[in-house]
């Protein structure tokens, strides 16, 4: 196995872990919800979030076991908008992770209720953490809301399904920024605050947004070139739904040398932070270079 296939598979036994005990329904009654919860989030996932999140704390010196309170919290999220985005009135995707999607497994009205109860339920277990400051806390709390709402992840969504300006490279990165950048420039700024590293927050921004855009590009080739068994999820359907993609405006040469320059800038970022940062450097190598 190698050093980062070892740290990855460290992560994912983490988050298992602590999904466990986040996920908890107080009445059997309504149990078929935390076991769709699970269903959507534990074994399964690269964890990409919670990665960036625990490893920018540690960078800045974060020595909290709490802080992957809030990675898990982060991979909730995520975990809900998977769930949400792969509904019939979104995406309609029958399979995720590799296994039917939620919506398939448990029904529509369980699959929208659990993707509701994954995101409260993440700002209840980012918000009972007792041994990082307060301050610190609120406004990690606080970056995760924006990152998760209108104004991140959901307002892109919203410019993805109505193709506000997705015609011009220009609005397809925004709406790239939004959707799939905020929350992974949220795990490297919410693991910068945790530990008292604010000064030098504009260079994880920067950082994760050079990660975030050569993420989606990857994202975009890997729906052309891509391994469907590798991937957990039908290849083309980008071509299928007719979507401008970074691929079909630029091409897939272009796209290729856009992820290496993002990969670069993202790693002269880690090296402008100093201290320990080999990790996040060559995360930002091995995400350029993923095939699922
Ligand atoms: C429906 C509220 C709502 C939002 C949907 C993020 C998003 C917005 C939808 C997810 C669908 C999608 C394919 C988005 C592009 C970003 C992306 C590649 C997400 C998948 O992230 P990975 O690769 O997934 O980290 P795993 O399964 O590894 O966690």
């Amino acid at each position: 196995m190698s050093k980062i296939d070892g740290v990855m598979s460290y992560y994912a036994e983490l988050l298992n872990a602590e999904l466990n005990k986040a996920i908890i329904a107080d009445n059997n009654d309504y149990g078929i919800l935390a076991e769709a919860m699970k269903y959507s989030t534990i074994d399964g996932g690269k964890r990409i979030r919670p990665i960036l999140l625990l490893e920018f704390y540690k960078l800045f010196g974060g020595k909290s076991a709490e802080a992957v309170k809030f990675a898990t919290a982060l991979e909730m999220i995520h975990s809900y908008s998977l769930v949400h985005d792969d509904l019939p009135c979104m995406d309609n995707d029958d399979f995720r992770r590799g296994k039917p999607s939620c919506h398939k497994a448990y029904g529509e009205n369980i699959a929208v209720l659990t993707g509701d109860a994954l995101l409260t339920s993440a700002f209840e277990y980012a918000s009972s953490v007792t041994d990082i400051s307060p301050e610190r806390v609120i406004k990690a709390i606080n970056i995760l809301a924006s990152a998760a709402g209108i104004n991140g992840m959901v307002g892109g969504q919203v410019l993805d399904i109505l193709s506000i300006n997705l015609d011009t490279a220009e609005g397809l990165k925004k709406m790239y920024a939004l959707k799939t950048g905020a929350l992974l420039k949220s795990a490297a700024m919410i693991g910068c605050v945790l530990a008292g590293g604010d000064e030098k927050i504009e260079h994880c921004q920067r950082y994760a947004d050079a990660l975030g855009l050569a993420f989606q590009i990857v994202d975009d080739m890997l729906d052309v070139i891509g391994d469907e068994s590798k991937l957990g999820k039908p290849v083309g359907s980008d071509e299928k739904n007719d979507k401008l993609t970074f691929v079909s405006i630029f091409g897939m040469e272009k796209a290729k040398q856009t992820v290496i320059d993002l990969t670069v800038d993202a790693k002269n970022c880690i090296d402008e932070i100093g201290g320990n940062g080999e990790f996040l450097k060559d995360f930002a190598d091995y995400l350029a270079s993923r095939t699922f």
